[in-house]
């Protein structure tokens, strides 16, 4: 007989996961990978010995897990439609002791939209608490296309996130979203495993677990504060624009009236 192993169906999302990634431009996974796994691809990536660029899936065939795992493959469904492609661009990012931090910045070249097109996909292979170096991400951005020279004078942002995270969390982030690596001031290394995912093709329905209230769900994703914590004008001027993405992504190719979505949301 021969043994097959079946493979898990994904873990979709739900409206309120699909309407955080909406408002804040990132949503974290939490796989429930065997015990040992995130610690035997530490170990894979500490014995490279060069860095393999986008050969990395060859180089640690142990990521294929990663990124099938149903979590993440969910994930990325729900996000990208059934039809997702990993992207042949992919990296490994060591950060290392003593490092200095990156400036802001957004990846890709500057044509940005309110759709979901592309994503970056980071797994972490071991916790990254604050001091070693963890990637901050500023909720919200992923609408605003910045100068990459204007974004590089900017230093702490109110309302910045460290992922500091857990071994094993991969964190999706808009294409669009600006990110930046953080100083290291741990003894060790923080190791992070960027890849990116494309949509094939535009949304016609939900491909995430989608109930009829959804509205209700994600009203408070639209009009709620993201990013600065306190009062800050931008939260309530991106409410078109929120609405925009999630109108687009649930399969309506419409453009929004400014002003509209009270009509729409009631
Ligand atoms: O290493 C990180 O945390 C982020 C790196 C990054 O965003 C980049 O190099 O484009
Ligand atoms: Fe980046």
């Amino acid at each position: 007989m021969i043994e097959t192993t079946a493979i898990q169906p994904p873990v979709l999302l739900t409206d309120d996961q699909v309407g955080g990634f909406v408002a804040r431009g990132y949503h974290l996974v939490e796989p429930d990978f065997p015990k040992g796994f995130n610690e035997a691809v530490f170990e894979d990536i500490r014995r490279l010995e060069r860095h393999p660029g986008n050969g990395i899936l060859d180089a640690v065939p142990r990521l294929y897990e990663v990124y099938d795992h149903p979590a993440v493959r969910g994930a990325l469904i729900s996000l990208l439609g059934e039809d997702y492609r990993m992207n042949p661009h992919r990296h490994l990012h060591e950060n290392p002791p003593g490092s200095q931090s990156q400036g802001w910045h957004q990846d890709g070249t500057n044509v940005r939209h309110h759709q979901v097109w592309t994503v970056l996909a980071m797994y972490y292979p071991h916790d990254v608490p604050a001091e070693n170096g963890p990637t901050v991400v500023m909720p919200g951005t992923h609408f605003r296309n910045a100068p990459t020279d204007r974004l590089q004078t900017y230093a702490n942002l109110k309302g910045q996130v460290a992922l500091t995270v857990k071994a094993g969390t991969v964190a999706i982030t808009h294409y669009d979203l600006w990110h930046a690596m953080s100083l290291n001031r741990a003894a060790t290394p923080r190791y992070m495993l960027k890849f990116l995912f494309d949509r094939q093709s535009p949304p016609v329905r939900p491909s995430w677990n989608h109930s009829p209230d959804a509205d209700k769900v994600v009203r408070k994703w639209i009009t709620g504060m993201v990013g600065s914590q306190g009062y800050c004008s931008d939260y309530y001027k991106e409410w078109e624009l929120r609405l925009e993405m999630w109108r687009w992504i649930t399969g309506h190719p419409t453009t929004i009236p400014p002003g509209a979505f009270k009509d729409i949301l009631g």
